[in-house]
């Protein structure tokens, strides 16, 4: 039945780590997936996250399976993160919000919608974008194409470009945006760059589709939300969010997403929600029970969601300590042409470096980067700092 099947390439992210576990040469770097971890190189358990899941236990119930569209104080508590908790939109009731399997099932459900309600549409991405993005809506049954995003010359947005290629787009188009901390280049818009794009796109009336996965890994939770505040105080009729706690609550393996679909008004949003009910019907039926209500206890509690902000900012923080100080080791290495990895935000960094630079770090050094010379900054300690920058300059010069 299956003899004509093929082998098909892994990822290629995730192969990197089955090559540095894999890997017995001490002193190992893994730069590669978007993961973060703490200074002793392991993934965090938030305090927060922790008190809820131990009040969870003390008070253990049964699992019933949750509404196809999640846990209601998770949705809810999405909405208010994500829009502002006074935002008019939640007020006029013109937000449909699903908790999905992660991020990658808000991106996967919010395409099949799309697809299903204006079939005819494109989509575009950034250049480069996350992978995925291009496999999740090419799989959907779009047509992906690019706009302009990334200057390697200068290590920063090419906003020139960006807004040409935005501009040329026809009527209707989806176009796909990092809310910030972009993926793979760390290379975000400013606030005054966001009030631009957004009026470029009510002009020629394009759909925006903001994914946002790192919320609260740049400036906080509020200021990395810059984008949809200005979508959503822009006036323009539909826009569609597709958000993630993975990176922010450090709860990759509990799969806690959310789609939020801006409508019209209030009835538009309930038919809209009718039919992400669906497609979620068609795709896992009903999701989980326990990254959501892990979340939803944190952000439910004031004591609790201030303790998550005070963590998510010592995240924060110490990745920008640890691009300072890899940008500065690299300054007295003799490589001060490496400054823009401070300017870079997130947990990624495009180092410029190439395929074969990436090469000599792993088969010299036991450094794992992507391919592209995507690093991964929160990956980094203190610890390893020093031998990491000592091999990028190296790799660098030869
Ligand atoms: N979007 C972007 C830009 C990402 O980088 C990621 C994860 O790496 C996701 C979405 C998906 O997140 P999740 O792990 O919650 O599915
Ligand atoms: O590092 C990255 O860009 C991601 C990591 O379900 C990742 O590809 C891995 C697994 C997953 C989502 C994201």
């Amino acid at each position: 039945q299956f003899a004509s099947v093929e082998l098909v390439p892994g990822d290629p992210i995730l192969g990197l780590t089955d090559a540095y576990n894999a890997d017995t040469r001490p002193g190992k770097v893994n730069l590669g997936v978007g993961i973060y971890y703490d200074e002793q190189g392991r993934i965090p358990l938030l305090k927060c996250v922790e008190q809820v899941e131990k009040a969870l236990a003390d008070a253990a119930k049964p699992r019933g399976y949750l509404p196809i569209d999640g846990l209601a104080a998770y949705d809810l508590e999405t909405q208010k993160l994500l829009f502002g908790a006074d935002s008019e939109l939640l007020s006029a009731g013109r937000v449909a919000t699903s908790q999905t399997i992660g991020g990658s099932g808000a991106l996967r459900v919010g395409a099949d919608f799309l697809k299903k309600t204006l079939p005819k549409a494109r989509i575009a991405i950034s250049n480069p974008s996350w992978e995925n993005h291009r496999v999740v809506f090419g799989n959907a049954g779009f047509e992906v194409s690019d706009y302009r995003y990334y200057d390697p010359a200068s290590h920063g947005l090419d906003f020139d470009g960006m807004l040409e290629d935005l501009g040329k787009l026809e009527a209707g188009t989806v176009v796909l945006l990092h809310a910030c901390c972009h993926n793979p280049t760390g290379v975000d818009l400013t606030a005054g760059q966001w009030q631009q794009v957004v009026e470029l796109v009510k002009q020629r009336q394009l759909l925006p589709f903001i994914d946002i996965a790192y919320q609260g890994f740049d400036k906080g939770t509020d200021a990395d939300a810059t984008a949809i505040r200005l979508f959503g105080a822009s006036g323009i009729p539909a826009f569609v969010v597709a958000s993630s706690y993975s990176k922010s609550f450090s709860l990759y393996g509990e799969r806690v997403g959310a789609l939020s679909i801006v409508a019209a008004d209030r009835d538009e949003a309930k038919r809209v929600q009718s039919n992400i009910k669906r497609t979620i019907r068609a795709n896992w039926s009903s999701p989980s029970t326990h990254g959501a209500a892990l979340v939803a206890g944190v952000l439910g509690s004031t004591e609790l969601r201030a303790m998550w902000e005070s963590e998510l900012g010592e995240m924060r923080d110490r990745i920008h300590r640890l691009r300072a100080g890899l940008v500065s080791k690299l300054a007295t290495l003799g490589a001060p042409e490496f400054a823009f990895i401070q300017q870079q935000a997130g947990m990624f960094s495009y180092s410029g470096l190439s395929k074969e630079q990436v090469d000599r770090l792993r088969d010299q050094y036991a450094i794992y980067a992507v391919g592209t010379g995507r690093i991964c900054v929160a990956a980094l300690s203190s610890s390893s700092l020093d031998r990491v920058a000592e091999a990028v300059y190296a790799v660098s010069r030869g």
